[in-house]
């Protein structure tokens, strides 16, 4: 008898991985069948790795953390997880590699729809070309700040992830050669480019911050417009 009920929950369980592409652990993971089979090569978008687990035990790890992580890649094969840092946009999806396995479940809502999650913040790339003013403002309407980056990795994921050069929130309108994100904390990560920041262009002074496509800074003028980021807590 007890034979027959674990076979029974077995067979469910496997029934239930195989057709269902929701389910519920503490809040609502759902599978992008539109990803299967493919595999961010970057570990940029990776939390950890676990071996060895089933998929309700890597949900449940990715709930643990909280916002830090917005879903699980997992190989129903070798029973991997992935617990993930980020969607996958188009540009990571051209950075993939095909295996055999891997579904991708992703939680509800973790960002508002068009933005996009890295540990536990919510990133828009906004495509009109706007001076660092008004950019600024923009991303305070939608209860944002234009980005702040602090980290090697933060600069690495959005240049790999949103196509550049943009503004993003750093500036030293207030004092020259001293750095603060959006005229309140100041800049403690940097990159710059080569001989920047140089403060210097043909006809005025560079006070606000442009992230050139290979993710070096350069200070240039403010009123100079570009693309830019909006980042949410
Ligand atoms: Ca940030
Ligand atoms: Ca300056
Ligand atoms: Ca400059």
């Amino acid at each position: 008898m007890i034979r027959f009920v674990v076979l029974a929950c077995f067979l469910l369980s496997v029934f239930i991985r195989k057709f269902s592409n929701s389910f519920s652990y503490q809040g609502e993971l759902t599978r992008n069948v539109s990803l299967d089979n493919i595999l961010p090569t970057n570990t940029l978008y990776y939390i950890k790795m676990i071996e060895s687990i089933s998929l309700i035990k890597c949900s449940s790890q990715c709930f643990l953390l909280n916002s830090a992580c917005v879903g699980i890649i997992y190989n129903k094969i070798f029973f991997s997880c992935h617990l993930l840092k980020s969607y996958f946009t188009e540009r990571s999806k051209n950075k993939t590699s095909v295996e055999v396995g891997w579904e991708i479940w992703l939680k509800k809502n973790c960002c508002s729809v068009g933005w996009v999650p890295f540990n536990g913040h919510c990133y828009f790339l906004n495509k009109t070309m706007t001076n660092w003013y008004d950019a600024k403002v923009v991303c305070e309407l939608n209860g944002a700040h234009l980005v702040e980056i602090d980290t090697q990795e933060e600069n690495t994921w959005i240049m790999e992830t949103f196509l550049s050069p943009w503004n993003d929130g750093a500036t030293d309108i207030d004092e020259e050669g001293v750095f603060t994100w959006n005229r309140h904390t100041n800049v403690t990560y940097s990159n710059w480019r080569k001989g920047e920041p140089n403060n210097r262009c043909m006809y005025d002074k560079e006070h606000c911050v442009q992230i050139c496509r290979n993710g070096l800074w350069n200070d240039r003028n403010c009123d100079n417009i570009y693309a830019f980021i909006c980042e949410k807590e």
